[in-house]
């Protein structure tokens, strides 16, 4: 059995720190606030892997259609020899690009990028089993943080699937491009999945399904932050509220308070807060995008967009852009 090496640069203490300082930040502004990456525990990454197979939820099926279709044009233009995989989370469509690499025999190494350990840990086991040809070496790490940490050498191809990079505001998108750009080579490029613009009705459902998935995975960072920093929050007395912000052309996910009441946070100095009825606190926004938009952000930068592909229903996007 070949283990793969995994880089833990993210200790579940620095996590329960950084966690602590955005909990007191976040429940002590008006409004409150959550950022998403602490979604992703383990029970969280098993509601998200489920959220991806729901019928309202068409962006995971949608970019598999993609790199179904152009996987082989993906990792021939790219011209890599290792891929790195931001939020790679499972990795499961990503063993799309993989096969389509290790078929041309160019990829040589995979370097999957998670703050989540176990799905982490799980993913690379696996992948490090079935692809014996390659060099598999995850590491765990927060990308808002750590991209100076990502291992350099090589042809570099960075895969950003999923549309996670519309998890970040504006202002955070173009600190991170900039950040993961100041680490390229010429010849390094960036595989950007996002997701499109499109029906308002469509994009609701997708973020408040049916069977109610959604809303226990938006509710979840409730028990995270109980479990990390001891405190009472009582997810029954939140509801799940999305809806699409139209001037922003984003979805906004918020947690609505059912009654006034005071939660106690004693992680964060025994802090204390108090949320009237109906008062939300926002806990992710999932950015749609244009095509201009897109290749302007990247372009700012200094990357250069070299091939843009859609699903065969215009509903989401593939970049690829290359570091001149
Ligand atoms: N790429 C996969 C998973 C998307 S879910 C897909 O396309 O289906 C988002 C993933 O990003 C999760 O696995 C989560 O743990 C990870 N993530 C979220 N914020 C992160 C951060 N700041 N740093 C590193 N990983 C992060
Ligand atoms: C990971 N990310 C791209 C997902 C999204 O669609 O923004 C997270 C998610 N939130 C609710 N459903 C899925």
């Amino acid at each position: 059995v070949t283990t793969p090496t995994v880089d833990v640069h993210l200790q579940p203490d620095d996590l329960a720190a950084a966690l602590r300082t955005d909990v007191l930040d976040g429940l002590t502004s008006t409004p409150k606030e959550l950022p998403p990456k602490y979604f992703y525990d383990d029970r969280g990454s098993r509601l998200f892997d489920e959220i991806t197979r729901l019928p309202e939820y068409y962006p995971t099926r949608r970019e598999r259609e993609i790199l179904d279709r152009c996987a082989g044009r993906i990792m021939e233009a790219s011209g890599c020899d290792t891929m790195i995989e931001l939020g790679s989370g499972t990795s499961e469509k990503t063993r799309l690009l993989l096969d389509a690499g290790v078929e041309a025999g160019s990829l040589r190494r995979f370097v999957p990028f998670d703050v989540s350990e176990t799905t982490l840990r799980d993913a690379a086991a696996e992948i490090a089993c079935e692809y014996p040809a390659l060099d598999v070496h995850g590491v765990v790490g927060d990308f808002d943080h750590h991209l100076g940490l990502l291992p350099g050498g090589g042809r570099r191809l960075v895969a950003f699937l999923g549309g996670t990079i519309g998890n970040l505001t504006p202002s955070e998108r173009k600190r991170f491009l900039a950040e993961l750009v100041s680490g390229f080579e010429p010849g390094d490029g960036l595989l950007l999945g996002t997701d499109l613009v499109k029906d308002v009705g469509r994009l609701e459902a997708a973020y408040d399904d049916g069977a109610g998935v959604t809303a226990e995975f938006n509710r979840n960072v409730l028990l995270v932050v109980n479990d990390a920093l001891g405190a009472d929050f009582d997810p029954a007395r939140f509801q799940h509220v999305a809806f699409f912000d139209l001037d922003n052309e984003w979805i906004e996910m918020r947690l609505r308070s059912r009654s006034t009441h005071v939660v106690r946070v004693p992680g964060c100095d025994d802090l204390r807060v108090a949320f009237e009825a109906g008062e939300e606190m926002r806990t992710e926004i999932s950015a749609k995008f244009r095509r201009p938009g897109v290749e302007s952000e990247l372009n700012a930068v200094g990357l250069e967009l070299t091939e843009w592909w859609t699903d065969s229903a215009g509903d989401f996007a593939l970049s690829l852009s290359v570091m001149r």
